[in-house]
């Protein structure tokens, strides 16, 4: 009895922390997602003309928080996300402005070193944060002096520096915008947790109704118009769409469109990932937004109905963390969350939190040098291709497929200790196999098929301790359902 309660137990925990961790199954993605879902026409030729193929994207989170890493005058951040800082050390608005913003001046700031690094590191976009959830923008707004160059002793335009390298050395270029909430302004939709106005904004009284359509009509709509106008916005990325209603959405939305037809819109303009399975995606949301954004460092389970996107980080957190609650991932993580996103048909972009002088940090760097030192061999098996087409994901790891259908690679993760690979589910002949690294382009893979199973001859050791790629080329396309 005892054993049973306990062994009770243990699954009790494990599911519960399965949920906290928010991973959700193709069972959770039937109902969210339902198979009969279409981008309508413009949307699906929106994405296609870029975003589809890029597969690899940075994401930035640079702020006034960034300086802070989680500390602020000896009180470190009790949460795990750095950009918090504010809200959870409760810094009320006028201090954050004084002590925070007004001494943001990271001189080592240097786009080009930073696109550099992402090109090294094989991402094909970038998506930084022009204003999170602080209210402090990166870039020049004439609509609000709560801006890099008004209330910031640093004075230059982060957007405009960062927007121009990328496009110099050939990287599409997006914009993070927290639309709903902003920590500087009372009446936008951030103080709905008991308390929380109070605590930023000590002086209102304790009756303060915050009127959100105000907010988005004073500076959220503005600042998007002016972002727009100013620079070359290849992508917006909306978050946290609380009290974002239809009729609101599609303000940012028009606004977006008529400025910009072809810049690409996420989910969270107006639906947070589908939080939670009450909250499904419904037909009259596809002309919102052009792709959905999975939850923060959620990775699909299968090839999804309509384009998705994987937002990871290097760490723990968004936003530059070096004090309190924090850790790295490690290199292997980020190469399969990277390999499971793009064999799901999905788009996986990376953050990581520049430090408060500008600088991207030694240890982000390491591993995005080594996700870079990975994707150089091999490349060919994420860009120009399509999810994984057999019948299930296999537990060695996972397969993606070239567009004309007549290439297979195999992502082994885990190396069998037998020297055999089987894969089922093959409905073509195969003629050959070899490894995608040019490290062991020589070795020679013998290969025999069995109806619709192939079996692989491998040698004792894999050939990259991540993830090994064999190309298997097959004698006609593989029918993709
Ligand atoms: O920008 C990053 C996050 O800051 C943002 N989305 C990513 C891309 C984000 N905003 N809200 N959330 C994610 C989810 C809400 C998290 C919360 Fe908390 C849990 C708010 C309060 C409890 C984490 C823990 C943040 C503060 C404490």
């Amino acid at each position: 009895m005892k054993i049973i309660l306990s062994s009770l137990l243990v699954v009790l925990i494990c599911a519960s922390a399965l949920h906290a961790r928010g991973i959700r199954t193709d069972k959770d993605f039937a109902t969210l997602m339902p198979d009969t879902l279409k981008h309508p026409p413009e949307t699906e030729a929106r994405l296609n003309k870029w975003f589809r193929g890029s597969k690899f994207g940075a994401f930035i989170h640079f702020g006034a928080y960034s300086q802070l890493a989680g500390k602020y005058k000896g009180r470190v951040s009790p949460k795990n996300y750095a950009e918090w800082v504010q809200m959870d050390l409760e810094i009320p608005y006028e201090e954050y402005r004084k002590e925070v913003v007004g001494q943001f001046n990271p001189t080592e700031f240097d786009a080009e070193e930073w696109v550099k690094l992402f090109k090294a590191t094989g991402m094909r976009h970038v998506v930084i944060t022009s204003k999170h959830h602080d209210g402090f923008a990166l870039f020049d707004s004439l609509c609000s002096d709560y801006d890099v160059m008004d209330a910031s002793p640093f004075k230059r335009d982060i957007i405009k520096e960062l927007s121009e390298a990328c496009h110099k050395h050939g990287l599409k270029f997006g914009v993070y915008y927290s639309q709903a909430k902003d920590w500087s302004d009372p009446d936008s939709s951030s103080f709905t947790r008991k308390g929380t106005l109070k605590s930023i904004y000590p002086e209102l009284p304790e009756t303060y109704k915050p009127d959100m359509d105000a907010y988005l009509e004073r500076k959220a709509l503005p600042q998007i118009e002016e972002l727009l106008t100013n620079y070359q916005i290849d992508l917006i990325w909306f978050d946290t769409p609380r009290e974002m209603t239809r009729a609101r959405a599609l303000r940012f939305t028009e606004t977006v469109r008529r400025l910009n037809p072809d810049c690409v819109i996420n989910s969270r303009l107006y639906t947070m990932a589908g939080a939670s399975k009450k909250h499904p995606i419904t037909p009259d949301m596809l002309d919102v937004f052009d792709y959905f954004s999975l939850g923060d460092k959620e990775v699909p389970p299968k090839k999804l109905p309509l384009t998705t996107e994987s937002p990871d980080s290097v760490s723990s957190s968004y936003g530059y963390k070096a004090h309190g609650e924090h850790h790295y991932h490690t290199l292997q993580e980020l190469i399969h969350r990277l390999v499971h996103t793009t064999c799901s048909g999905g788009s996986y972009l990376l953050n990581c939190g520049p430090m408060g002088n500008g600088k991207i940090d030694p240890k982000a760097v390491e591993l995005f040098s080594g996700i870079g030192d990975w994707i150089s061999d091999n490349h060919e098996s994420i860009y120009d291709t399509e999810a994984n087409p057999l019948p299930a994901k296999p537990q060695w790891g996972d397969a993606s497929l070239s567009k004309d259908g007549r290439t297979l690679y195999l992502h082994v993760m885990q190396w069998p200790t037998n020297g055999t690979l089987r894969v089922d589910g093959v409905p073509v002949k195969a003629a050959s196999a070899r490894f995608l690294s040019p490290k062991a382009a020589d070795q020679t893979i013998s290969l025999s098929q069995d109806g619709s199973s192939l079996v692989l001859d491998l040698p004792a050791q894999a050939i990259d301790a991540h993830d090994t790629v064999i190309k298997v080329v097959l004698e006609s396309p593989f029918p993709v359902q």
